[in-house]
């Protein structure tokens, strides 16, 4: 009997190749044995020359609280920069292709139908040459994005960007499949490649730094092959959205309040600003305005909660809180937003409301520093937190979240404003 090529099974192509990718999605899928990986960058196309230096090999670090384990992952074949559109073009119609993965951030679904600046507008073009070329076998598009129902954002960002031809033999040839996916991934520290190195030899310019903990929870339903992630403890479900709605509103929703009210009260990390007694209390009382939209028994919120709380006091991790403060405009619309709708309005949510007028506060020092805030909407956030009015101000901030004038939103984040935390 001859051994079986490694990746005989399939080729995934990855779209949007960055430390969480590495430290979560691709894992997984060398885990499950048998598939190989073509990757495409997000926004540092040097990334595709450091791990094509690389031969796509690079260090993992689990960070624990208790140390470090360290190994080298080898799934990647080959990166692309992302303005490569031949490539991912011809790997998308090749029949040996049945998965293409997506961690291209909350912004990336809303980029529009141009195929140089937007993935999705990419995908439409190699699922018209997939077409084209007569490819039977249904193609997998897995969004792993932190947005509800990724999946079917992802479907309509496609379809908005495909000819008709494409958007007519789409249903019977593309699945779309919602994810959860869970393992907050820092930025790598400096001495993340002097370990990798001590430990494992691999010379990595590109190291990552990850926690233990790690979830994966895929919708039950692709018609094609698919890597066998279960290998990985990946969790296939039919009721996608209640675990991403947990995950989005507890997990994202508290990591974005500590990001700017951590900030604005003068901790720099995530460890730092669960252990301020201040904002701690905000985190608790966000958690109990979000727990009460969640259909799960108190025992498991409790439980989820009590784990979150461990992971975000991780002393080891050093997850820094403006690496999570970016993009807040495509943030806080999915992860607080709906939390004030649906309970009744800013009154009944005064925990989401703290996290909107933290980003509302955290921009305009930012702006008014002459420092950079990192954002779709860089622009229109530093036209808008430079009004001297209060009011105005976070009405013309809120506009950037869709928020109309008039709302009674902008009055209660003005006020919580001049209450939260500051050193
Ligand atoms: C964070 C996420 O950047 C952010 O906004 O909330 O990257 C978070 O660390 C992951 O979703 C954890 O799974």
């Amino acid at each position: 009997m001859t051994t079986p090529s490694p990746s005989d099974e399939g080729r995934l192509v990855h779209l949007g190749i960055g430390n969480f990718a590495r430290a979560h999605t691709l894992v997984d899928t060398q885990r499950a044995g048998g598939w190989s990986v073509s990757a495409f960058t997000g926004r540092t196309a040097a990334m595709a020359d450091a791990l094509n230096a690389q031969k796509g090999q690079y260090g993992l670090i689990v960070r624990g609280a208790e140390g470090d384990e360290v190994s080298i992952v080898d799934v990647i074949d080959e990166v692309y920069p992302a303005d490569d559109v031949d490539a991912l073009v011809r790997l998308v119609a090749d029949p040996f292709t049945a998965v293409v993965t997506l961690t291209i951030t909350e912004k990336g679904y809303s980029a529009g139908t141009d195929p140089a600046t937007s993935a999705p507008a990419r995908l439409a073009l190699g699922l018209a040459a997939r077409r084209e070329a007569g490819v039977t076998e249904p193609i997998a598009l897995v969004s792993c994005d932190n947005l509800t129902g990724n999946g079917d954002v992802l479907r309509e960002a496609v379809l908005a960007a495909a000819d008709e031809d494409t958007r007519a033999w789409f249903p019977d040839h593309v699945d779309v499949i919602s994810t959860m996916v869970d393992r907050i991934t820092p930025s790598a520290d400096e001495g993340a490649a002097a370990l990798v190195q001590e430990r494992t030899g691999l010379v990595d310019t590109v190291p990552v730094v990850t926690e233990p903990f790690t979830e994966w929870v895929v919708e039950d339903r692709f018609r094609g092959r698919r890597p066998a992630w279960e290998k990985a403890g990946v969790q296939f479900t039919d009721d996608i959205e209640l675990h991403e709605l947990r995950k989005l509103r507890l997990l994202n929703g508290a990591h974005t309040l500590m990001a700017y009210a951590g900030q604005v009260a003068g901790v720099e990390r995530v460890d730092e600003a669960i252990g301020h007694r201040e904002v701690r209390a905000l985190v608790e009382q966000l958690w109990s305005e979000a727990r009460a939209t969640l259909d799960l028994p108190a025992a498991d919120l409790d439980a989820y909660t009590a784990a979150l709380e461990e992971r975000f006091r991780n002393p080891r991790l050093a997850d820094n809180l403006i690496r999570i403060a970016a993009d807040g405009s495509a943030k806080l619309p999915v992860r607080a937003l709906p939390v004030i709708a649906e309970l009744g309005g800013p009154d009944k949510a005064p925990g989401e409301v703290a996290a909107v007028a933290a980003w509302t506060a955290w921009v305009t020092d930012r702006v008014r520093a002459g420092d950079e805030v990192k954002d779709p909407k860089a622009d229109a956030i530093a036209t808008a937190a430079a009004i001297e009015d209060p009011t105005q101000r976070v009405t013309a901030l809120l506009a950037l979240l869709d928020v109309p004038a008039g709302d009674p939103l902008a009055a209660a984040v003005a006020a919580q404003e001049r209450r939260l935390p500051r050193p």
